[in-house]
C-alpha cells in the first residue's frame, strides 16, 4: 500500500458560522478561525477542512454559492482569507476547502443569466425541463423537502434543484460547464490550499431522461437515490477532473457520497484508476433511523453496537489495500457524538474518549469536528423558532403543518437529530455567549457552555481535549495505527467492541465498551500473545495485567501493543 500524507493526517473540520465571532455582528469568521490557530496546533491536527466560505445568500448556510472566486461578506475578504492560510500553513496545518459543485445559489450570475431566456448562452449551466400536464417533469422530491422542481414564469419551464429551491442542479453534460468548474478548482489550488471536500460529489451524473422513481408510498414526490447518484457519467466526469486538475497537484480530496457501497469507493479512491483520495459513507449515519417510515433525519430508533460493528468491519475490509477510508462519527449535518453514540450525562467524558479511540484507531483518516474535541453535546431547543437550519425548517413545515404530524413529537427527534446540534456556537469559555461572540448569537449558545468549554478543558489535565491530544500523537508515533490492518474479535459481543492493527511485526489491541455498564469478556486464544504493553485509556487506574480475561469499566477503552 502507498504511504500518503493524507494518510497519515487527522483532519479538523471548521464550520466557520460557528466556530468563532471576531467582530461582534453575532456570526463567525475568518479573522475568528486566525484568532484560534494556536489552539488547533496545540490539538496537534494535521488538515483543516473549512466549510464554504465563497460569497452566499446563506440560504443553506454557505452551500449555496453566488460566486466562487471570492469570500462571503460576513466572514471577511481575501486578504482575510490569504491570511488565515498563511497562518494555517506556518503552523505546518494544511487547508481543504469545501467545494460545492453539483449546485450553485441561485443568485450565481450563471443561473441569473439562465433564467432569462432558452438560448441563453448560460441555460444549459443548469438542468431544464418543460412541465409534464400541468405539473413537475417528474415526481423526485428535494432533499429539502418538496418537489425537486421549481417553476420559472420568465420561460415556463421548471429547473431541477436536489436541494432548495435556491440551490439549483448544476448540468455536468454540459462540457462547458465542466470546464467552469475546473477553472475555479486551479483558481484555489494555485493559492496554495492543499485540497477539497466535494460536496454530494456522486450527485453529479443523475439517470438521463429524469423518469419518474417508483413510488414507495403515497407522498406525491419520492426520493431515490439510485435515480439522483452514482449515474452513468461518474466516472467519466472523475477521470476528466483528474486529468484537468487533481492529478497535476499533492492534495487530498474526500468525496461527500452518500448512499454509497465499498464498490463504489474503491472505484472512486483506488491507487490506479480512483480520482480522489477517500470518500465519506454514510451507512453508519443510518443505524438509528427507522427507515420504513422516513429519514435518518425525522425519525428515531435505538441503534445496535452489532450493526455498527458490522457496517464498519464491512468497511474496513473490503476497502483494505484497494481503497482509502475516512472514518468520522459527526459532521455540520449530523448530531453530536457524544450524544448519538455515547452518554452526553454522567459518562460524558468517558464515552467522548471511548468514541475518540474508535474514530482514531480504525483504518482511515480521521476526521474531528469542531467541539467533539471537548465533547460539546446536543441542545434542547424547546421551539421550532430556536432553530435555524432550512432542512429542520422545511421538514417541520411539510411534516407539521402540511401533514398534520405532532409537532412536540417531531420536536423531541429534532433535539436528537437537527443539524443544528451540531451548529451552536462553539464553546469557548463561561462568558457570555461562551466566548464566541460579544454580540447575538446567530444561533442560541448551548446553555451547558458554563462547564463545557476550551478553557475549561485546557485546564484540566484528564479532559477529552488531552485525551485526543494523546490519541493524535499516538498515530503519529505508531505506523500500525495508520497502516495496520484491522481485524473484529468477540464479534457477537454486543457491549464491547475489540479489534487488533497488525502492520510488519507490530500489533495493537483496542477494546471499546460502548455501554454504560461493566462489560466482562474473555479474548480468544486465537490472540496470541506474551505481554500486552498499555498505551492509552480513558480511566486513570490502568486496567488488570491479565487482559485475556476483562471486565470493562463503563465507555472503557484501552489501547494495547501486544508483544
Ligand atoms: O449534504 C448533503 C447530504 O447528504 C445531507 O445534507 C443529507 O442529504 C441531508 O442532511 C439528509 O438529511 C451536503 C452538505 O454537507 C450539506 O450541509 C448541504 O446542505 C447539502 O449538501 C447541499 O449542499
Ligand atoms: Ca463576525
Amino acid at each position: 500500500m502507498r504511504k500518503s500524507w493524507w494518510k497519515e493526517s487527522v483532519v479538523y473540520q471548521i464550520y466557520p458560522r460557528s466556530f468563532k465571532d471576531s467582530n461582534g455582528d453575532g456570526v463567525g469568521d475568518l479573522r475568528g478561525i486566525i484568532q484560534k490557530l494556536d489552539y488547533l496546533k496545540e490539538l496537534g491536527i494535521d488538515v483543516v477542512w473549512l466549510c464554504p466560505v465563497y460569497k452566499s445568500p446563506n440560504d443553506d448556510n454557505g452551500y449555496d454559492i453566488s460566486d466562487y472566486r471570492d469570500i462571503m461578506d460576513e466572514f471577511g475578504t481575501l486578504v482575510d482569507w490569504q491570511e488565515l492560510l498563511d497562518g494555517m500553513h506556518q503552523r505546518g496545518i494544511k487547508l481543504i476547502m469545501d467545494l460545492v459543485v453539483n449546485h450553485s445559489s441561485d443568485e450565481h450570475p450563471w443561473f441569473v443569466e439562465a433564467r432569462k431566456s432558452k438560448d441563453n448562452p448560460y441555460r444549459d449551466y443548469y438542468i431544464w425541463h418543460p412541465g409534464k400536464n400541468g405539473q413537475e417533469p417528474n415526481n423526485w422530491a428535494s432533499a429539502f423537502s418538496g418537489s425537486a422542481w421549481q417553476y420559472d414564469e420568465t420561460t415556463g419551464e421548471y429547473y431541477m434543484h436536489i436541494f432548495t429551491k435556491k440551490q439549483p442542479d448544476l448540468n455536468w453534460e454540459n462540457p462547458k460547464l465542466r470546464a467552469e468548474v475546473y477553472d475555479l478548482m486551479k483558481y484555489w489550488l494555485d493559492k496554495g490550499v492543499d485540497g477539497f471536500r466535494m460536496d454530494v460529489i456522486n450527485m453529479i451524473s443523475k439517470v438521463p431522461g429524469f423518469p419518474d422513481v417508483p413510488a414507495r408510498n403515497t407522498d406525491r414526490f419520492q426520493s431515490d437515490f439510485r435515480y439522483t447518484m452514482n449515474g452513468p457519467h461518474l466516472l467519466e466526469f472523475f477521470e476528466e477532473m483528474k486529468r484537468e486538475v487533481l492529478s497535476n497537484y499533492d492534495i487530498l480530496t474526500v468525496g461527500e457520497t452518500p448512499a454509497v457501497t465499498p464498490k463504489h469507493a474503491i472505484d472512486f479512491t483506488n491507487e490506479e484508476t480512483g480520482a480522489l483520495s477517500m470518500v465519506f459513507q454514510f451507512q453508519h449515519m443510518d443505524i438509528d433511523a427507522d427507515l420504513s417510515t422516513g429519514t435518518s433525519r425525522s425519525t428515531i430508533k435505538p441503534w445496535s453496537l452489532l450493526e455498527l460493528k458490522q457496517i464498519t468491519t464491512r468497511w474496513q475490509k473490503e476497502m483494505e489495500n484497494k481503497g482509502w477510508n475516512s472514518i468520522y462519527l459527526m459532521n455540520h449535518d449530523q448530531p453530536r457524538s457524544v450524544s448519538r453514540f455515547g452518554n452526553d450525562k454522567e459518562y460524558r467524558n468517558e464515552s467522548a474518549k471511548m468514541l475518540a479511540t474508535f474514530t482514531l484507531m480504525l483504518q482511515g483518516t480521521p476526521y474531528i469536528y469542531q467541539g467533539e474535541e471537548i465533547g460539546m453535546t446536543n441542545v434542547v431547543f424547546e421551539t421550532i423558532n430556536d432553530y435555524r437550519d432550512v432542512e429542520t425548517l422545511n421538514l417541520y413545515r411539510e411534516l407539521v403543518e402540511e401533514k398534520g404530524v405532532d409537532a412536540q413529537a417531531l420536536l423531541k427527534v429534532l433535539n436528537a437529530k437537527s443539524r443544528d446540534n451540531a451548529r451552536t456556537p462553539l464553546q469557548w469559555d463561561d462568558s457570555e455567549n461562551a466566548g464566541f461572540t460579544s454580540g447575538t448569537p446567530w444561533i442560541k449558545v448551548n446553555p451547558n457552555y458554563k462547564s463545557i468549554n476550551v478553557q475549561n478543558a485546557l485546564a484540566d489535565p484528564n479532559s477529552i481535549f488531552y485525551y485526543y491530544k494523546k490519541l493524535i500523537q499516538l498515530r503519529k508515533q505508531n505506523p500500525v495505527a495508520v497502516y495496520g490492518s484491522y481485524d473484529l474479535l468477540l464479534g457477537n459481543d454486543e457491549k464491547v467492541y475489540a479489534f487488533t492493527r497488525t502492520f510488519e511485526n507490530d500489533r495493537l489491541l483496542v477494546l471499546l465498551n460502548f455501554t454504560g455498564d461493566h462489560a466482562a469478556f474473555e479474548l480468544p486464544e486465537t490472540t496470541s500473545f506474551s505481554s500486552a504493553e498499555l498505551l492509552i485509556g480513558n480511566y486513570d487506574t490502568a486496567s488488570a495485567e491479565n487482559i485475556r480475561t476483562l471486565t470493562l469499566r463503563p465507555y472503557e477503552a484501552l489501547v494495547y501493543r501486544l508483544h
